[in-house]
């Protein structure tokens, strides 16, 4: 059947099994939005009208982590495209695997400066997996089925399709292909068996291993391999910022976040480890601190779907590229064949090492009774919901921080932040993908204040879509983050932190159409959150908190793991400070 290049993007995001797009429309990109009327009227596909391109692609985000299908994000061409590009290097950096559609002006004006016109392949091509210009109707079906495809598969990742106006006029017979053939592209899925069989030999003799656990476990649905993997042999599991949730928060080998803000006892273990066990992580400078001070003793087993990332950073002994699903299903195997206990009594004083370090600095924060601390509003949120298994979007800054550090994830999937590119203005637009996948889940949007005053518009869109969503502001009436560098690293020189000049946060709820609350002292936080998770629609709570309090631990920027900071020191002049900034960072 003959359809036009707009009817056939229809279709073919139809046989994609595409529920929803989120996107915003304009003239280049007209035709699509006239022809998904239709699709629209008949209830096949959904389209969220968001406030701001980057909210398209960060919602698709959002969507894509949630439910592990392919997000869709739809946007005009020029400044729409541009908007949109900021979501795209996230998802990227995440490994968050979407597809965006731009509008292109007609093929015959490209390159000669029309209207809304922007080079949108070139301005995309670095910052996406792969993209694509699309130059005759004839092809538009098989771009798509392509596009879908390399999104998914290897390392997940955005995917940009441009779709000029003329192309999206033309007609030609719709045929959707069955199958993708692309020669340089075969992503390996099972990992070497003889690597596994090493990497289970090491394992078995290790004395003091850990797991290092990052987001591609989620990305492969891994969670009940890994799980398995750390039970079986015993062995302490520590996630990065993108792999919470890829186990049980709860679970009594987990110790928590490790890196920059993770915990002391968490990072002490890191980096006395003998046997460093890698999976879906890329060995962030977040992570690592300085390399070469980073677990010195360990040899390092390294699982990732992508070749480019095993060794780019730090040396790996034993690399096994796969998915990480298929590889440790198939190393659990081995493990059991392999086993004879003789890993349990070393294994027994690696525990007591570790308990001896969480009693000596577990992760802790100061008490007041005066003023509300970010970390309660957090915890207080994690245990009200705690049976509710809700899913968790952050912002970027120190409450993302504390989110990570306080904010119990039991489950995959249920956990969605900014990790690689740490994008402010991320977090409501993500909650609101996360939602749209989840109806029936309880979302919660942690948010900073200066985040939500990045996407604040976005509180349109959860009116217009009805999403109960639960957002919490940790307002600090700062840009936090960068408070405590410059307290912290520049003599308490701050510059451009100050966010006291804001609006009043629970009459903008008002404005929007949702309930706005506030908190200001401590004895309000409990009854706030009952009060906004009691309530069927959307809230803003307004989290009066205090704006001096810093992220501990914290490892400065460039400076070993070893030599992480605990808490504030005391009374310092500033020429200490800087001494002490020097020593520790190098510069
Ligand atoms: C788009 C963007 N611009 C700038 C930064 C640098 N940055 C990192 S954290 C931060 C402050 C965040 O402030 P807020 O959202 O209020 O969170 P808080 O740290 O106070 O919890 C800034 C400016 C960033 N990560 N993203």
């Amino acid at each position: 059947m003959k359809m036009t290049g707009a009817q056939i993007f229809c279709e073919s995001l139809k046989r994609e099994g595409v529920d929803v797009i989120f996107g915003l429309p304009g003239g280049a990109v007209l035709p699509v939005y006239d022809a998904l009327y239709d699709y629209v009227q008949r209830q096949e596909l959904r389209h969220v009208l968001v406030r701001q391109e980057a909210a398209a692609g960060h919602a698709a985000e959002a969507y894509a982590r949630v439910t592990g299908k392919v997000g869709v994000c739809l946007v005009t061409s020029g400044p729409a495209c541009t908007n949109l590009v900021t979501a795209l290097a996230d998802a990227q950096i995440d490994s968050m695997p979407i597809v965006a559609f731009t509008g292109q002006v007609p093929t015959h004006l490209i390159g000669n400066d029309a209207f809304q016109e922007a080079d949108n392949v070139g301005i995309c091509r670095p910052c996406t997996k792969h993209n694509y210009l699309v130059k005759d109707v004839k092809e538009l079906a098989s771009i798509i089925k392509e596009a879908f495809y390399v999104a998914r598969s290897g390392r997940p990742g955005p995917v940009h399709v441009d779709l000029p106006k003329d192309i999206l006029l033309k007609q030609t017979e719709f045929a959707y292909p069955d199958k993708v053939f692309l020669r340089s592209y075969n992503p390996t899925v099972e990992g070497h068996p003889g690597q596994i069989k090493k990497a289970a030999q090491a394992i078995l003799k290790a004395k003091k291993p850990i797991l290092y656990v990052g987001g591609g476990v989620i990305n492969a649905d891994a969670a009940p391999e890994l799980r398995e993997l750390a039970e079986l042999t015993q062995i302490p599991v520590t996630m990065t910022l993108m792999g919470i949730g890829a186990f049980p928060g709860d679970h009594p080998l987990n110790l928590g976040m490790l890196g920059m803000h993770g915990a002391w006892y968490t990072n002490m273990a890191v980096i006395s480890t003998d046997l460093l066990i890698a999976v879906g992580s890329r060995f962030d400078d977040r992570v690592t601190g300085k390399l070469d001070a980073w677990c010195p003793e360990a040899e390092v087993i390294h699982i990732d779907i992508d070749p480019s990332s095993i060794a780019k950073n730090f040396h790996v002994e034993i690399p096994i590229v796969g998915d990480a699903k298929h590889v440790v299903a198939r190393l659990n195997r081995e493990l059991r064949q392999l086993d004879d206990g003789s890993w349990k009594e070393s294994r027994d004083a690696w525990w007591q090492q570790i308990r001896a370090w969480k009693a000596q600095h577990p992760l802790s924060y100061e008490w007041s009774d005066a003023i509300i601390k970010p970390q309660h509003v957090i915890q207080e949120a994690s245990r009200q919901t705690a049976s509710l298994d809700p899913i968790v979007a952050t912002d970027v800054g120190q409450h993302q921080m504390w989110a990570g550090q306080y904010f119990i994830v039991n489950k995959p999937r249920h956990w969605v932040t900014s990790g690689g590119l740490g994008t402010m203005g991320y977090g409501l637009p993500a909650a609101m993908g996360a939602q749209v996948a989840r109806p029936d889940k309880l979302v919660i949007a942690l948010l900073g204040d200066g985040s939500f005053q990045m996407n604040m518009q976005e509180l349109s869109t959860v009116v217009e879509e009805r999403l109960p969503l639960k957002i919490a502001l940790v307002n600090n009436r700062a840009h936090g983050m960068v408070r405590q560098w410059q307290e912290l690293f520049y003599n308490r020189r701050f510059v451009g932190i100050d966010l006291s000049v804001c609006p009043d946060y629970v009459r903008l709820a008002e404005a929007f159409g949702i309930l706005g609350l506030r908190a200001e002292r401590p004895g309000e936080v409990t009854a706030t959150w009952e009060r906004a998770l009691a309530h069927p629609g959307p809230v803003l709570i307004d989290f009066v908190v205090d704006p001096e309090e810093a992220c501990f631990p914290m490892v400065p920027a460039g400076a070993a793991v070893r030599d992480m900071v605990l808490a504030k020191p005391m009374s310092e002049r500033p020429e200490e400070a800087k001494a002490r900034a020097a020593k520790l960072t190098g510069f």
